[in-house]
């Protein structure tokens, strides 16, 4: 099975999202077990950002053509991608409305009335909508879709530059959290001018390596300098009491995230989710032996755990379908990827003792019932430093750095995805290397490394001196 065969079959089959049925093309459908597992992702965002002092808001899903159409670099990027609302009923619109690509030109419009001093400022908004994108490479479930249906969008106001880049590092320090939290591995690059936020000052990207070895984009973080609010005249009053005009930045994720953390973690039997976003935590399954009474007993007593489990603070669920066998509802909860669970039988009653299963090892241990809700908790945890620690591994084997042509030339016959090699800064030895190996650009390291500093290092296109490294891949 191919990864993008193993993709579709586990979204359906795990029943997270029905996409490619819905009569409209790049638009896919959360199913609940999908929605439930969205929700834990959104949550964990949502805390970083409150804890951060970002605050939420809701804009409007219709933004007019002009003010989509204000900064002109920003419309040319997304031009060929907004969907447009050119009626209201039979009657033609007098200002076509566009449902929004991004929300940049609409919050920055508000802001023009609401910020007027830098008294205000640093301002973090942001919200959690559906954007609309028409996009023209092949869509894909969660990972391209025209629909994208858990944007997170964050946009920031200050006062000058200075504050504009540190809110840019707290964004590339927040989204790290982001993803470690998940076990999801990443590199982040400063992208190419020539592949930055259409109106950004540029664009700093996280990249994640797929299972078939494409990298994804999974997150970005924009300096937008003073592009929009120059347009949209958000002007304030700085500290020594001249006018100026406000910084900006803008920072977002998407379902790409989920999608990641699906492909990363998962294995044959299907889903292997992290403990703190798994929609059921700790599933209990009873194996009913012996008399009709026992067998009783026994589902009496997966129903009182599990409550006890939830009352503990546990998402627990207790499976007491009689119609199904306990390795039909093994194979069930293995492909949901449900982190924990316990099988309780009549001996593991007389015993006083059940059996704990991982999905992320397939191991089992004994555990004493008295200290089941600390041992799961601290099982917990372990599952997802083990996740983290096992994709971590797979990501770092998959890259390479290399300082010459032959080099890479070898690490991409060793299957390597990711290659990262000196670059002397001319858009010209990207093209080359693109061209020639089929690959894309992800960008630069955010920090020119000790060894380039040194000036030891050459481009190996041109032979010129190299400033930084490049770092390719095939990209979604
Ligand atoms: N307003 C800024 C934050 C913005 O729109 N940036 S962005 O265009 O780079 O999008 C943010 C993130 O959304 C991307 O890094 C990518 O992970 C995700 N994304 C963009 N287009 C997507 C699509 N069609 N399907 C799924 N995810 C997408």
């Amino acid at each position: 099975m191919t990864f993008s065969e193993w993709f579709d079959w586990v979204l359906r089959e795990a029943e997270l999202y029905d996409y490619g049925r819905y009569p409209v093309k790049g638009f896919g459908v959360w199913m609940p077990y999908g929605f439930k597992l969205r929700k834990h992702v959104i949550d964990l965002m949502r805390t970083l950002l409150d804890s951060t002092g970002h605050e939420e808001i809701l804009l409007p899903l219709l933004i007019p053509e002009d003010l989509l159409a204000k900064e002109s670099e920003h419309v040319k990027g997304f031009e060929d991608q907004v969907f447009w609302v050119t009626h209201g009923g039979l009657d033609p619109l007098e200002v076509k409305l566009a449902l929004r690509p991004t929300s940049e030109t609409s919050l920055t419009y508000m802001e023009s009335f609401w910020i007027k001093s830098y008294k205000q400022l640093p301002k973090k908004y942001y919200q959690v909508v559906s954007i609309f994108r028409y996009e023209t490479k092949a869509t894909r479930a969660m990972l391209r879709v025209r629909e994208v249906s858990t944007f997170k969008e964050a946009h920031t106001v200050h006062e000058d530059f200075k504050d504009s880049e540190r809110q840019v590092s707290e964004a590339v320090e927040i989204y790290s959290k982001f993803f470690d939290l998940l076990g999801i591995p990443y590199v982040v690059s400063r992208r190419p001018d020539w592949d930055k936020f259409p109106g950004a000052l540029y664009t700093i990207a996280f990249d994640t390596l797929m299972p078939d070895g494409r990298a994804l984009q999974i997150g970005t973080v924009h300096n937008l300098g003073q592009n929009f609010t120059k347009v949209f005249e958000v002007k304030i009053q700085k500290r020594d009491e001249s006018i100026d005009y406000a910084w900006q930045t803008s920072y977002g994720i998407s379902e790409r995230v989920i999608a990641t953390v699906i492909s990363t973690h998962g294995d044959e039997k299907g889903l292997v989710l992290p403990f703190k976003i798994a929609p059921t935590q700790v599933v209990v399954v009873p194996i009913p032996a012996g008399s009709d009474e026992e067998k009783k007993k026994v589902f009496l007593e997966a129903g009182r755990l599990s409550k006890r489990l939830e009352n503990e603070g546990f998402r627990a669920y207790a499976d007491l379908d009689e119609e199904k066998t306990p390795s039909e509802k093994f194979a069930y909860w293995e492909l949901k990827g449900v982190p924990l669970r316990i099988d309780l039988g009549p001996r593991e009653l007389s015993e006083g003792k059940a059996t704990v299963f991982r999905r992320d090892t397939l191991s089992r241990l004994k555990v004493p019932m008295n200290e089941l809700p600390e041992v799961l908790r601290r099982l917990g945890e372990e599952i997802d430093v083990n996740l983290s620690r096992r994709a971590w591994e797979v990501f770092r084997s998959r890259a390479a750095e290399v300082s010459d042509l032959r080099a890479l030339e070898e690490a991409l016959k060793e299957r390597k995805c990711l290659v990262e090699i000196p670059w002397c800064g001319s858009k010209g030895c990207v093209d080359y290397v693109t061209g020639k190996y089929g690959l894309e650009a992800l960008g630069t390291p955010l920090k020119v490394r000790d060894d380039v500093r040194n000036r030891e290092l050459r481009c190996p296109v041109c032979g010129g001196r190299a400033v930084t490294h490049m770092r390719y891949a095939r990209k979604y």
